[in-house]
């Protein structure tokens, strides 16, 4: 442990045993401090959402074909033009500095050793640059959380486009803050300054909640501001937080060049749909026209499955991999992304599928 302004940071550097994704959170418990802890794997209000997040996977079944050739099964997949060895991507996730000395620098080691793609938050803990570094050339986004000061936006883009981002992610579900107990109870307040914020705008972040640093953010964030950030950054802009079909019109509309559904792990509303519910019917609005990736609640490689074949392009994660940071660095990062391809690929041969697109096209049941 490293104690840093009083908070003790995990720099656990080794290879993690695991079994499944759910036993990484008891885990991770016992050595991330309590308010760290309750930030990252909280929902909002009484967590119904969170929970639907997971059981939306279990309306629908995945139907099994045999006498499918399953002699060689690829996860590999491309998206802007990028290869990569799995549809399952890392989440942006804030301040993972909570879990592990590194933070995101670790994260993206080993999430670039596992062939995949890091997204890097703007309430990073590390810098774009270091982070960027880490990544050593495997494909990385960047997460934009706007802010009403133009430059600080304008800065945030420079800076993630001269160090390479392959595209550009612009939340737009967090106006505000969800209703978040454990932060409450624990009156949690970031112990670390998040880099982003100390070096393009007047505080560090550090000190304060997520209330305070989501009140600095941009309250009203429309169609107007997608294509802004799209003609200024000249990169592929995906928009992170659509729930409904006539959002990612919308977006589609004012120049989005991906659609992120997610409902923020359950962190922001409560009480709306699972984002495995929507999914399907945000899928059909998009039609193929840009590259849909999912979030929320995925711990199974038959649940990447499903969201693959419900229309998603690609498949994300969050809090795992940040407790499998706290467990074992850059090596337990890697681990996890490489645990959740193997978990889908042992389902691909079993439902009959040999490559990422048979997937897409498989059937799923509604018993
Ligand atoms: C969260 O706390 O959910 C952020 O995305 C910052």
């Amino acid at each position: 442990m490293t104690v840093t302004n009083g908070y003790e940071q995990s720099d656990r550097e080794q290879a993690i045993k695991i079994i499944n994704l759910d036993e990484l959170e008891d885990q991770a418990r016992q050595i991330i401090p309590q308010g760290g802890f309750g930030y990252i794997s909280e929902g909002s209000e009484d967590e119904w959402t969170k929970a639907r997040n997971r059981a939306a996977f279990n309306t629908v079944q995945i139907a099994p074909r045999v006498l499918h050739s399953v002699e060689a099964p690829s996860t590999s997949t491309s998206v802007f033009g990028v290869s990569i060895k799995t549809p399952v991507i890392m989440a942006p996730t804030a301040a993972q500095g909570l879990a592990h000395t590194r933070g995101e620098a670790a994260t993206a080691e080993g999430v670039a050793a596992a062939g995949t793609i890091m997204s890097q938050s703007t309430y990073g803990t590390t810098s774009i640059a270091e982070t960027a570094e880490a990544s050593k050339g495997a494909p990385w986004f960047f997460q934009l959380y706007m802010s009403n000061d133009w430059e600080f936006n304008e800065a945030l883009l420079d800076e993630a486009k001269s160090h390479g981002a392959a595209a550009v992610v612009l939340t737009v579900d967090s106006m505000q803050g969800g209703y978040r107990e454990p932060d409450i109870r624990n009156e949690f307040q970031f112990p670390l300054p998040m880099a982003n914020l100390a070096a393009f705008s007047e505080t560090s972040g550090k000190g304060k909640g997520i209330f305070e640093i989501y009140a600095a953010a941009k309250q009203k964030i429309t169609g107007a501001d997608v294509r802004r950030v799209a003609e200024y950054v000249g990169l592929p802009v995906i928009v992170k937080g659509i729930q409904d079909p006539c959002d990612a019109a919308l977006a589609l509309g004012s120049g989005a060049s991906g659609i992120w559904v997610s409902n923020h792990g359950g962190r922001q509303l409560n009480g709306g749909p699972g984002s495995f519910d929507v999914l399907p019917s945000i899928a059909r609005a998009v039609n193929g026209r840009v590259p849909v990736i999912f979030d929320s609640g995925v711990r199974r490689g038959s649940q990447v499955f499903k969201a693959l074949a419900s229309g998603a392009d690609l498949v994300a994660i969050g809090r795992p991999a940040i407790y499998a940071l706290a467990l074992g660095g850059a090596q337990g990062v890697r681990t996890v992304f490489e645990y959740l391809t193997h978990e889908f690929r042992i389902v691909m041969q079993l439902a009959g599928t040999q490559t990422v697109d048979d997937v897409k096209r498989a059937k799923l049941l509604h018993y």
